[in-house]
């Protein structure tokens, strides 16, 4: 069996239908060595030098070509019923400029994104997806609810900024205001008549901010701006990294668990309300998926051995010599100084100290459950 050691073995054929984005001949320029393809898009992934991008992300500044968290558009009368629809959460009472967190699920109760929901306008709701078709849905259900609405993707394009001085690099980019700006909240800003919508919010634990740049054709200009106002505070390019992630317990889909997944399963109950009366897509199964309770779970693993591989495939997990489920991602954490893992298992597997049989592209490894997220404590 042929052996990974990085998981990025392989070049990308290019063409039309993958999309670049708009900071594409700039991260080019800056040195990018992998991407992987997210919503139909390039997404960076590394840019040579795995060890020193996750220091700058935990010590200093790392700034992320994240276009590829594209932007679907609800707009008109019925853009709010349509988000409140889509949404497991109640939506009810967001301002403009306001960010929430939201799951959507089918009508299965199954997880179809988990996208950062923002309130642009009066009549207009953004939803900045996850890898997963929300265009098709949203018109699809749109039309299908005789909804007064236009379902868009818009050319809005994400760069994030994320790590301890995130804040100070962006100060120095914008002005003092922008540290006024609250978690999850959005404001416009502008530097050399660059409009954005710049938010506190970004797929790390670091802190840090999102500049969504309203105008594609100035990606580069950005880029280089955002670049020029860092350099003082060591910033430099960095991606969406798959061990911060993890350590922080950050949700990604498609990754961590199988598409027939419900929000209860992978850790995303919290988001959805079925307290209130609200009425959304996939209630009535969620409702019978609480009362049932879980069948299997997303858990936190530690493997044992020398630094784990990546999980370039779901790798067969079997306790007591049974198939209880699949590792999903796998990585050295600096933070625990422990290989960690994530994986989707059936009860009673998830329960915390069993000892799973992993096959690690093709090494059999030991591995204990841990509860997620993955803190000091448990680690022992
Ligand atoms: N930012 C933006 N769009 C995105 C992501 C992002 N789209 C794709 C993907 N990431 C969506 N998934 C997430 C997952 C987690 C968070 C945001 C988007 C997140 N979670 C925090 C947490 O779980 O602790 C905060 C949740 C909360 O308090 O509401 O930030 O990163 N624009």
């Amino acid at each position: 069996m042929a052996r990974w050691t990085t998981g990025f073995d392989f070049g990308l054929g290019l063409g039309a239908r993958v999309r670049t984005s708009p900071y594409f001949d700039a991260t080019v320029q800056a040195g990018v060595t992998h991407f992987t393809v997210y919503n139909h898009m390039l997404l960076p992934l590394g840019y040579g030098d795995p060890k020193a991008e996750y220091r700058r992300l935990t010590e200093t500044a790392a700034v992320w070509d994240v276009a590829a968290q594209r932007q679907i558009e609800l707009a008109g009368p019925d853009a709010a019923p349509l988000a409140q629809l889509l949404a497991t959460r109640d939506i009810g009472r967001m301002s403009i400029g306001q960010g929430k967190y939201v799951p959507m699920c089918d009508h299965h109760g199954r997880l179809v994104n988990d996208p950062l929901l923002l309130r642009a306008a009066e009549d207009a709701y953004w939803f900045s997806i996850a890898d997963n078709d929300v265009l098709l849905w949203a018109r699809a259900v749109a039309y299908e609810r005789g909804c007064d609405v236009e379902v868009t993707e818009l050319d809005v394009a994400p760069l994030a900024v994320q790590g301890p001085r995130a804040e100070d690099v962006v100060a120095a980019l914008l002005g003092e205001a922008v540290r006024k700006v609250g978690f999850f909240r959005f404001q416009a800003f502008s530097v050399d008549e660059i409009q954005m919508l710049v938010g506190r919010s970004g797929w790390s634990k670091q802190g840090g901010f999102e500049l969504y740049l309203l105008d594609p054709s100035r990606g580069t200009e950005l880029w280089h701006a955002v670049m020029a106002a860092g350099a003082s505070f060591g910033a430099g390019p960095g991606c969406p990294n798959s061990i911060e992630r993890m350590e922080s317990g950050l949700f990604s889909l498609r990754t961590d668990a199988p598409d027939d997944a419900d929000p209860y399963e992978v850790g995303l109950g919290k988001w959805v309300d079925l307290d209130g009366d609200v009425e959304f897509i996939g209630r009535k199964a969620l409702e019978e998926k609480r009362r049932i309770g879980l069948t299997r779970e997303l858990v936190g693993l530690i493997i044992e051995g020398a630094a784990a591989p990546p999980a370039i495939r779901p790798w067969p997990a079997e306790a007591d010599g049974k198939p209880v489920g699949t590792v999903r991602a796998a990585a050295y954490s600096p933070r625990y100084q422990r290989n960690l893992g994530i994986a989707f298992v059936d009860v009673p597997a998830n329960e915390p100290g069993t000892v799973l049989a992993i096959d690690a592209e093709g090494e059999r490894r030991t591995a204990t459950v841990v509860p997620l997220p993955f803190d000091a404590q448990t680690m022992g």
